[in-house]
């Protein structure tokens, strides 16, 4: 374990290295517990920086010798995992051996263990954990690697770039030798050795090389691997044709682990992803999890031009590829989307998936903008990195790009890309070098646009309008404000795409011309804000209008409008811009489920429920927009609109939502389950998906209601499944309602899939997440604790631990923060046995109380013990330290 009080690390300090690593030849002789690294570089003076030492990082190492040149360093100091080392001349030869214990290594960062495997994670300072070296990302080398293990426990032996060979050796060892072509990080290196087996397919580039596509997986897995193979071959279609981007290397490699603290990683050559996102199969995956295989297989695939090409100075400029991969993977869905809704269909595919990222960024990152971690997309300071992969650089930053794209259009966007890669591939850079070939590209200034990656918080854009029968004439005057955030106290206006709509009181959108304008032009436009304070009048205009601002969310904003609940209605039945029509049925679920909390109502407004009849009614709208409309905000979200947050309040205020609407339009529901069915075998299809989506949502509000028909249509939906999809919904359906009948179908479906991991962290997840329907029941937390002592359950599988703490912490707040505080301090118990393992996953973990002084006094001073007991416990890692310091700070 590292140092417990760990330094602050400031972007403003950044000083390049005096001397870097031109080429290194790695070698490993891989044992379970004592693997021998052999490390030789050839490190050069660095023509950018003045004189210094060698600087080398190094991390739960044991250094066994390491000489400069062939002989043991003149002067070599070493602290805090740092050694420098003074060396003359202008290029040195430095070899370093360690020894490592990959079995030991429970981080999952480093050379680890996985099922007898072995796999590595660098990103972002693991590599420091396989040898001594300068371990940042603006030291880029040429790599070399030569792997030796066991053949029978490791017959696969893979690293970064082309094998160039490979053989036997005595006492039933063997060998592979790798080098890859392209200067990288050594955030990008990677090694696998493993028993697998894969899925491989030939494809041509578009200039028309031959190119080899593996996936490689355990090999009971093999027939769950087709979609993520053909996810790939999209991703590569895609970059070519909308960026010209091309895959660079001769073969292209997937491995799947199922001991993996993220999502995936983007190393050179050699993606390893956790087994979540790279298997699926009808049985065992359900339309979501399809979705997110083929979303992460392309985001991962956009890096090898977006991080690994050109990558990042320093760890601050993470955004730089996050933000802007994240861009691409979400626009790749979106056409992948169209393309199969065609032309008719395309524009609310486009919404639906939209709606999707929305509905994250406000789950995940507004809550992180108003908290003690709120940070800006690029951070000014932090105590350890792996807490800063956050929704603000990822899905923040994904918005600060796609901002970008609206204020210079898709060419413009598109010359700004090209001139980026012309400038800077094969370098390691900022953020503003980004944005400055955007404007350059473009002529634009976009100096005051770089607020956006300096300042936290989520600005509040707020309207006033008014109308002037007179003159027929539409006053809009937008404002903008960005609360204080730690350390910032001040904020600038920021530069806000502002896409608005008016519509007639036919409901239809009017034509818009703004004063001084010869003639009405298109009925979406782009307004930008850059003023605290800015008014635009239109005129030509027949009757007052309805506004519709942010129309497809062109701003991560929160839209200040004072909305009565009949615009609310009309603009969920005519806003033309289908985001903001959700938006609208967001809106109004939000009024009354927080009047309901507050005690102001204590049933649903009958507009409400014919509001959301009306949609669900309505034959002429997708399905998976359908379903979209009808389901609820999240609880996160709206617990960040109350203050103080109410969680067991606003529980009960979903179930009152959730039973009303459930029991009123319980025969529009049942019609629907029947209207939606899906015929014929499974296949990945949005049009089916969607469909699917609408039926399981009905299925949900019906058994929330009680409804003795939708129990028994679930009960026989669950029994006659023939897909993953249906039987989680009905199951779902089920264990979210006050019924008996969710306690055999939730065995039934542990028998079936008793031996199989990824299907069991759906139900560890999905009781983790229960509300509590019957006074009688016991707490949430009870179950929790019980499911700990399964079996299939280890703390040491981050899987496990997302889905059963992960959701109990996270996406069940009512039972979580029930006002025995007990949910609390098995929250402390946990995050406290999660730091002696895994430092990551028990920040994440660690992270769900935060937030903490947002909610009831009650509830703070239930937290606030807990809190303290964590911040005091033994071995505090830097990771924890820094999450909890912030939260009491
Ligand atoms: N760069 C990966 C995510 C990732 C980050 C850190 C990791 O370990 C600490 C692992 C993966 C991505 O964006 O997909
Ligand atoms: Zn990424």
């Amino acid at each position: 374990m590292r140092t417990e009080h760990a330094p602050t690390i400031q972007r403003a300090d950044y000083r390049p290295l005096a001397w870097t690593v031109e080429r290194i030849d790695l070698h490993f002789r891989l044992d379970p517990t004592a693997t021998l690294v052999t490390n030789r570089m050839v490190c050069v003076r660095n023509p950018d920086a003045g004189a210094g030492p060698i600087r080398l990082w190094s991390e739960a190492l044991e250094r066994l010798s390491l000489t400069v040149d062939g002989k043991a360093p003149v002067s070599l100091r070493e602290a805090d995992g740092q050694i420098e080392i003074d060396a003359d001349g202008e290029r040195v030869l430095v070899e370093v051996l360690t020894r490592i214990n990959p079995q030991a290594n429970t981080t999952l960062s480093g050379l680890y263990q996985s099922n007898g495997g072995y796999f590595t994670q660098c990103e972002a300072e693991g590599f420091r954990r396989i040898t001594c070296f300068p371990d940042r990302p603006d030291v880029m080398a040429r790599y070399t690697v030569t792997l030796e293990a066991e053949r029978d426990a490791c017959p696969v032996l893979l690293s970064n770039g082309n094998l160039l060979e490979q053989g036997d050796l005595p006492d039933g060892w063997h060998y592979a030798k790798w080098e890859d072509p392209f200067l990288k990080p050594s955030y990008l290196f990677a090694l696998v050795a493993a028993r697998l087996e894969a899925l491989e397919r030939e494809v041509t580039t578009a200039s028309g090389r031959k190119v080899l596509l593996q996936v490689w997986v355990e090999a009971r897995d093999l027939d769950r691997c087709e979609h993520a193979m053909e996810s790939l071959i999209h991703s590569m279609r895609w970059d070519e044709e909308a960026f010209g981007l091309e895959l660079d290397l001769d073969r292209f490699m997937i491995v799947a682990v199922s001991d993996f603290n993220m999502g995936a990683m983007e190393n050179k050559g050699l993606n390893i992803f956790n087994t979540k996102f790279v298997l699926a199969k009808p049985d065992t995956a359900t339309d979501i999890d399809y979705e997110n295989v083929e979303s992460v297989v392309a985001h991962e695939y956009f890096h090898n031009w977006t991080g690994n090409r050109v990558t990042c100075r320093d760890w601050f400029q993470l955004t730089l590829k996050e933000g802007l991969t994240v861009f691409r993977d979400q626009q790749f869905s979106a056409d992948m989307l169209a393309r199969a809704a065609g032309p008719e269909g395309a524009a609310s595919a486009r919404a639906v998936k939209r709606i999707d990222d929305v509905r994250v960024l406000r789950a995940a990152q507004f809550p992180e903008d108003g908290g003690p971690m709120a940070h800006p997309i690029r951070p000014d300071c932090y105590q350890e990195i792996n807490n800063f992969y956050t929704a603000t650089v990822y899905e923040k930053g994904a918005e600060v790009i796609r901002m970008l794209h609206t204020l210079l259009g898709p060419e413009g966007f598109r010359n700004g890309m090209d001139l980026y890669f012309s400038y800077h591939d094969g370098r390691a850079v900022t953020c503003d070098d980004f944005v400055e070939a955007m404007a350059e590209a473009n002529g634009r200034d976009l100096d005051q646009f770089m607020h956006w990656y300096a300042q936290a918080g989520t600005p509040r854009l707020s309207a006033r309008a008014s109308w002037d029968a007179a003159s027929a004439s539409y006053t809009l005057t937008l404002s903008q404000h960005t609360p204080p955030t730690p350390g910032q106290p001040d904020k600038r206006p920021l530069v806000i795409p502002v896409a608005l709509g008016l519509i007639g009181p036919d409901g239809q959108d009017c034509p818009l011309q703004l004063d001084g304008e010869a003639s009405p032009g298109a009925c979406t436009r782009v307004l930008t804000l850059t003023e605290a304070e800015q008014t635009f009048r239109f005129v030509g205009l027949t009757a007052e209008p309805v506004p519709s601002l942010l129309r497809g969310f062109s701003a991560p904003v929160i839209l200040e409008l004072e909305e009565d609940d009949a615009r609310l209605a009309f603009r969920m039945a005519n806003d033309a811009d289908p985001f903001n029509r959700w938006d609208a049925a967001q809106r109004y679920s939000e009024r009354v489920a927080l009047a309901l909390a507050a005690g102001i109502a204590d049933e649903l407004p009958q507009a409400y429920v014919d509001a959301f009849a009306a949609l669900l009614n309505d034959g002429r709208l997708d399905p998976a927009f359908r379903a979209q409309a009808l389901a609820l905000p999240t609880e996160g979200y709206l617990l960040e609109r109350m203050s103080p947050a109410d969680p067991v309040a606003l529980r009960s205020a979903m179930v009152v939502v959730m039973h009303g609407l459930g029991q009123a339009l319980a025969d529009d529901w049942l019609g629907v389950c029947d209207a939606m069915q899906v015929s014929g075998p499974y296949r990945y299809h949005p049009a089916d998906a969607g469909r699917r989506a609408l039926t399981g949502l009905a299925l949900r509000y019906l058994c929330a209601a009680g409804d003795e028909r939708g129990l028994a249509l679930a009960q026989a939906r669950y029994e006659g499944a023939g897909n993953m999809t249906e039987r989680f919904a009905a199951l779902a359906a089920l264990v979210q309602s006050a019924s008996t009948a969710s306690v055999p179908a939730l065995e039934a479906f542990h028998q079936r899939y008793h031996d199989d991991a990824l299907v069991l962290d759906k139900w560890f997840a999905l009781q983790a997440g229960a509300w509590r329907w019957n006074e009688a029941a016991p707490r949430t937390v009870e179950c929790v604790r019980a499911l700990m002592a399964d079996p299939a359950f280890s703390l040491s599988n981050p899987n496990k631990v997302y889905a059963l703490l992960g959701t109990f912490f996270r996406a069940n707040p009512g039972e979580f923060h029930a006002a025995d505080g007990s949910g609390h301090v098995f929250w402390a118990d946990q995050v406290i046995a999660l730091n002696a393992r895994n430092p990551q996953v028990a920040a994440r973990m660690a992270r769900a109380l935060e937030n903490w002084r947002r909610y009831t006094p009650a509830l703070q001073a239930s937290i606030r013990p807990q809190l303290e007991r964590v911040l005091a416990s033994e071995d505090l890692s830097p990771d924890v330290a820094e999450v909890i310091g912030k939260a009491l700070s």
